[in-house]
């Protein structure tokens, strides 16, 4: 899943694709390196982010998602507004990606079913000014097992508002309300994941914890463009573990190391 943020202040690629040229090139440019699907956001979800308004974001998205879907690019919008995502669906978009789980708004869930929407369900705790508080950091039966159990009262929620479970899929949400050790917990046990019965959709590129990481020893965190080689790794091992998708700035450097895995007989 290639990842057109039309924002001007997402952490990694805020303001690059802002202007809808910009944004629907960038689409074909990841599209020729292989994407099999574009996701497609005008909220930048980071921490501390402030919150668009309605309009702004439909402005954003909806004629970049026209242009790309009437070329036949198969479309998710990162959207947790039941009015996003339904003039997304009605522009062509399939997949809804609700970074919310529908927390943020329940109304999302009805538009899913009604259009008949993949739906994809990851976990969430709060939006971005007040994620990282700490309050927001306690998983009480360890992250894993913590974040397995509030994303199944997201996917009940989902179902009983009629959602169908072959339209769900679900993601653990790395980045959101986590810790950088969270998040290498929640990669190294993604296959915890799968009990749950859906597909599974990880969003690990360009994230802090690999800033963290690959730090200078003075503790400059890795500046987020040149943490690829380290999330191709990751890549790698998800498709090992059989995710479903991973959600990535750069497909080319993705593309090229799931080519030299399966090469060597690593993955199928
Ligand atoms: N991460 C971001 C935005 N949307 N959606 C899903 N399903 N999973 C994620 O991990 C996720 C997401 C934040 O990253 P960005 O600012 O680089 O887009």
């Amino acid at each position: 899943m290639g990842i057109v943020n039309v924002t001007p202040d997402s952490f990694s690629d805020g303001g690059r694709f802002f202007a809808t040229d910009d944004a629907v090139a960038h689409g074909h440019q990841l599209l020729a390196q292989g994407a099999d699907l574009l996701d497609i956001g005008g909220e930048s979800t980071r921490p501390g982010a402030t919150r668009p308004l309605v309009a702004d974001e439909l402005a954003r998205v909806v004629p970049v998602i026209e242009t790309l879907a009437q070329e036949g690019a198969t479309l998710s919008v990162d959207t947790m507004r039941p009015e996003v995502a339904e003039a997304a669906l009605k522009a062509g978009a399939k997949i809804i990606n609700d970074v919310s789980g529908g927390l943020a708004d329940p109304g999302i869930l009805k538009v899913a079913a009604e259009h008949d929407a993949t739906y994809v369900v990851m976990h969430w705790r709060a939006h971005g000014a007040e994620m990282q508080h700490d309050d927001h950091l306690v998983y009480a039966d360890g992250v894993i097992a913590t974040v397995k159990q509030e994303l199944e009262q997201r996917i009940e929620a989902a179902r009983a508002a009629g959602i169908q479970d072959d339209n769900i899929v679900i993601d653990p949400g790395l980045g959101f309300s986590k810790t950088a050790d969270d998040n290498w917990q929640l990669l190294a046990g993604v296959e915890e994941f799968h009990k749950l019965g859906y597909p599974v959709l990880v969003g690990a590129s360009r994230k802090t914890f690999l800033g963290h990481l690959l730090a200078a020893p003075d503790g400059t965190l890795r500046p987020v463009t040149e943490r690829e080689s380290a999330h191709d790794a990751i890549t790698v091992f998800l498709a090992q573990r059989g995710v479903w998708a991973t959600r990535v700035h750069d497909v080319r450097a993705a593309k090229d190391a799931l080519a030299a895995a399966a090469r060597l007989g690593m993955i199928r």
